[in-house]
């Protein structure tokens, strides 16, 4: 019996090697994000999927950290088939792909809930086939929790006390216009520069969510915090079209399956680190203000839309989100 088992563990053993050598296909997949990052994570499980489900000849490397380049250029890579997939914000594609920016207009979801039922619909399907003209196919959409203001200079308590401040943004006009609206200046830069521009104090904040603040340190340079979460754009898991053009029917299916059924482990592993970056950096000395008013700052959106919304497919998908409950 003892044999027995040790052969069947043995066998075992090779088969399993034998699936991990067997790649017939690795898709170069980037991120921005560290290590452990819940989409790094995300794309590493999809990975896995993929790998089961095409018995071994289908597999994913994650180039983490950047490592193939800031989002912006990454996009770029990936619309040339250079990088096989990347899983990015949507802000870095808003003057690209006309349809991103909707998801991206500040309090254009009432709550993430409100995102998840609006992205996983109609709505969710028309913009991810919106990037398909552009060299790429949208598989899936990720979370990317809500995006706040964070600054080295004082407690934001109020839209006044944003005025004349320097704030980073992704490389969007959309976000460039939308610091303007509420009395900041924008800098849009690459994620990676925004560490040294804080601690330099060429800008004196930026914005994004709980988790991003956490691992980008910029929590060390940046201690205030003000909760008026302007936006809660979600991010993207996106395909070379040169990659996909290259697989059969049946391998695309596969692949779209797999990062579908990606998203439920996305967002319970996003859940768990949420609360605990939040958790940490109350810890280590962050100051949040969560009693803001978001009144003012939602107002003060309003030339932002009209900015922004100006065509007809914008103006109905705007429509049906609002409606959507
Ligand atoms: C993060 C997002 C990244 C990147 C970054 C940024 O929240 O996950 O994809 O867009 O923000 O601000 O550049």
């Amino acid at each position: 019996m003892k044999h027995l088992t040790t052969l069947a563990a043995l066998l075992a053993g090779v088969a399993f090697a034998g699936a991990a050598t067997a790649c017939e296909t690795t898709f170069r997949s980037s991120d921005t994000h560290p290590d452990g990052y819940p989409t790094v994570e995300a794309v590493k499980y999809m990975g896995q999927l993929l790998q089961e489900r095409s018995d071994g000849r289908l597999c994913i490397e994650v180039y983490h950290s950047a490592q193939l380049g800031e989002e912006k250029d990454s996009i770029e890579q990936t619309q040339f088939g250079v990088i096989d997939m990347n899983r990015v914000s949507l802000g870095p594609f808003n003057n690209i792909i006309e349809e991103t920016q909707v998801p991206s207009l500040p309090y254009i979801f009432r709550s993430v809930d409100h995102m998840h039922t609006v992205m996983d619909g109609e709505i969710g399907q028309q913009i991810l086939d919106a990037f398909t003209p552009h060299d790429l196919i949208g598989l899936a959409f990720y979370d990317g929790g809500s995006r706040s203001f964070y600054n080295s200079q004082k407690p934001i308590k109020s839209m006044a006390d944003l005025e004349g401040m320097k704030f980073r943004v992704m490389q969007s006009d959309l976000f460039v216009d939308m610091v303007s609206a509420v009395g900041a200046n924008a800098t849009p830069m690459p994620y990676g520069e925004v560490y040294s521009s804080i601690q330099t104090g060429v800008i004196d904040g930026a914005e994004n969510n709980w988790p991003s603040y956490d691992s980008s340190g910029h929590f060390e340079v940046a201690k205030y915090y003000t909760l008026d979460q302007h936006l809660i754009v979600p991010e993207v898991l996106v395909m070379s079209k040169r990659t996909w053009d290259g697989l059969s029917a049946e391998d695309q299916e596969i692949v779209r399956q797999a990062a579908r059924d990606s998203v439920p482990e996305m967002r319970r592993l996003w859940a768990e680190q949420e609360a605990r970056s939040e958790a940490k950096l109350e810890a280590a000395g962050v100051e949040v203000v969560t009693d803001i008013d978001k009144t003012p700052f939602i107002e003060a959106m309003e030339p932002v839309y009209e900015k922004y919304v100006t065509s007809d497919v914008l103006k109905d998908l705007v429509a049906r989100i609002q409606a959507t409950e």
